[in-house]
């Protein structure tokens, strides 16, 4: 926000961020740090966490939120409708947060980093409950991220190797944590900034899954810099969807291969010629990173089929 943007704002008016949203209520933070509650001004005013607003006190406890202000990046979902809900705005990075338990959806995993590819978002996989472990598989697919690029970083809240590594991976920029429920998003926001004292609970015996313990996104400040927002835990995650023919463009070991198909529009699907289902063939693809993408094209092909009046989203 610039100077001359604020003096454009009607007297009284502050610009404070969105750090949770409680639905028709808000908190927002000043400028000065102040956390203050606020009611939403209208009903067709959408906020998020992470949004920066325009908002004035009402009296001594409460304030109104009038406007918010353009948004950066932001992180979207596909609704059943088709639409793309934002879920967290003015971000930097997304950490996709897996488990040894629950086991993980590498395939949710996918669909988060596709969508921060598709985002401009930065993207990194944070691997909890090291204690307890990690299967030969787990290894395998940690390392096939690492080897195309993306961080990867293996954590414990209870014991070694602790959470060093996630630390260095948030400093300075604005990080949410994404992922099943259960796997310890909200346990690591806590090792990380103590007084956070966001709640957690322990995974279902019967069902190894997460009880959907957080239920709104809130955004903390990290110790020297950087702000971290903890997520609600998903079953299932899919991002608002480009044109089939773009979706080799979110992952980013298939894009670099498409250049060497026989065909400039090759879907990678059956063609002749192309060097992407090669490498799945001899291995130099993650066979299950493929067979993502091919989920993901499928997805992407129903959804222009269903909803042809929809326009798909601006890639970055
Ligand atoms: N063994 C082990 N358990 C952990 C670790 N981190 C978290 N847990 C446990 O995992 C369970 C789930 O943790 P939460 O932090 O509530 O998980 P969450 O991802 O925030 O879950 P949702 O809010 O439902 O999405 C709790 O019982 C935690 O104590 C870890 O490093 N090792
Ligand atoms: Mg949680
Ligand atoms: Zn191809």
């Amino acid at each position: 926000m610039t100077t001359a943007d604020t003096a454009a704002m009607p007297t009284g008016r502050r610009v404070g961020r969105v750090v949770a949203n409680h639905g028709r209520h808000v908190e927002v933070q000043d400028l000065d740090g102040r956390r203050v509650l606020c009611r939403l001004h209208g009903r067709k005013l959408l906020v998020v966490c992470g949004d920066e607003v325009e908002w004035a006190p009402e009296d001594a406890e409460v304030g109104l939120v009038h406007a918010v202000l353009p948004r950066h990046h932001v992180l979207e979902r596909l609704s059943m409708t088709g639409r793309a809900e934002t879920i967290v705005s003015n971000l930097d990075r997304i950490v996709a947060v897996a488990a040894a338990k629950p086991s993980p959806d590498w395939q949710v995993i996918d669909r988060y980093l596709a969508g921060a590819e598709w985002a401009g978002l930065s993207a990194a996989i944070a691997f909890n409950k090291c204690d307890l472990g990690l299967s030969a598989d787990d290894e395998r697919q940690l390392n096939d991220y690492a080897a195309i690029g993306y961080p990867v970083v293996r954590v414990s809240t209870r014991a070694e190797p602790g959470v060093a590594a996630l630390a260095t991976v948030l400093a300075d920029v604005t990080s949410v944590l994404v992922g099943q429920s259960g796997t310890g998003k909200s346990s690591l926001l806590n090792a990380l900034i103590p007084h956070a004292r966001a709640v957690t609970q322990e995974i279902s015996a019967a069902s190894e899954e997460g009880r959907h313990t957080t239920t709104h996104a809130a955004m903390h400040e990290l110790p020297g810099s950087g702000r971290l927002i903890d997520s609600p835990g998903v079953r299932d995650y899919a991002p608002p969807l480009p044109v089939p023919a773009a979706v080799g463009s979110g992952f980013r070991e298939i894009h670099r291969l498409a250049a060497h198909c026989k065909f400039q529009d090759c879907r990678h699907l059956t063609e002749p010629g192309c060097a992407v289902r090669t490498a799945a063939d001899d291995g130099t693809l993650s066979s299950r990173r493929y067979s993502s993408y091919r989920h993901l094209y499928q997805l992407a092909k129903e959804f222009e089929e269903r909803f042809p009046a929809r326009r798909p989203p601006r890639l970055r």
